[in-house]
């Protein structure tokens, strides 16, 4: 059986059991790896992902894919019905940019403010608290921002449910452990929120 190696309370983690649960895909074992422990910088870890991050695929073959948007992209190749990542070309042109507009401008924000605010890797990394409130106030900006698209769009990218929504969506939860959250006044980003968290993949 093919194995993904993570963390259940990581953000990156959850995208991918999130787009499994959509296409609805269960023939994989979960694999617990212990990350403030360190489990994931060890070397063993390191021989499935140099970079000691997960989450990380093992397929029945043997081999490593990680990079959260690898797994899901492995995945929607193979379970095409669905799709979350587009069927044309301008489909999955416009998934892939706001997939990538929420990862970067809002999920790795939240990940370096909580990263640097907080310590949680100061055995790894050296936290930079100022840089990590920066952080925070960028991602919270970008929550504004997603308000204003989501109110001429039910999703993220366009009419239906896609990666990109997942993306956001885990990015919101995760805000949490920076004490961000929906503001009330965005009533578009809250309207959507709700919709996402009613999905059944929201709890997986
Ligand atoms: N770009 C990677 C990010 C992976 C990542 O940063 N994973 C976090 C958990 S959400 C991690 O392994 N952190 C442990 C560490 O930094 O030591 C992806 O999309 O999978």
């Amino acid at each position: 059986m093919m194995k993904i190696y993570e963390e259940k309370t990581a953000p990156n983690a959850r995208r991918v059991r999130m787009f499994l649960a959509e296409k609805a895909i269960s023939d994989v074992e979960y694999v617990h790896v212990g990350l403030k422990a360190g489990e994931n910088i060890s070397s063993d870890f390191r021989q499935k992902n140099p970079l000691g991050k997960v989450p990380v695929l093992e397929l029945e073959g043997g081999e490593f894919i990680s990079e959260s948007m690898a797994i899901c992209r492995y995945f929607e190749v193979l379970h095409p019905a669905n799709p979350l990542m587009g069927s044309t070309a301008l489909d999955q042109a416009n998934i892939e940019m706001w997939q990538r507009r929420c990862e970067i401008s809002f999920m790795n924000l939240v990940g370096m403010g909580f990263q640097h605010t907080t310590g949680y890797f100061s055995d790894r990394m050296t936290p930079v608290k100022e840089w990590g409130e920066e952080c925070i106030k960028l991602a919270t900006k970008f929550m504004s921002f997603l308000n204003d698209h989501l109110a001429n769009h039910e999703f993220v990218a366009g009419d239906s449910f896609t990666v990109a929504d997942i993306t956001a969506f885990v990015s919101v939860d995760f805000a949490r452990v920076v004490h961000v959250r929906i503001d009330d006044e965005h009533q578009h980003l809250l309207r959507w929120y709700k919709s996402i968290k009613d999905r059944p993949s929201a709890q997986a």
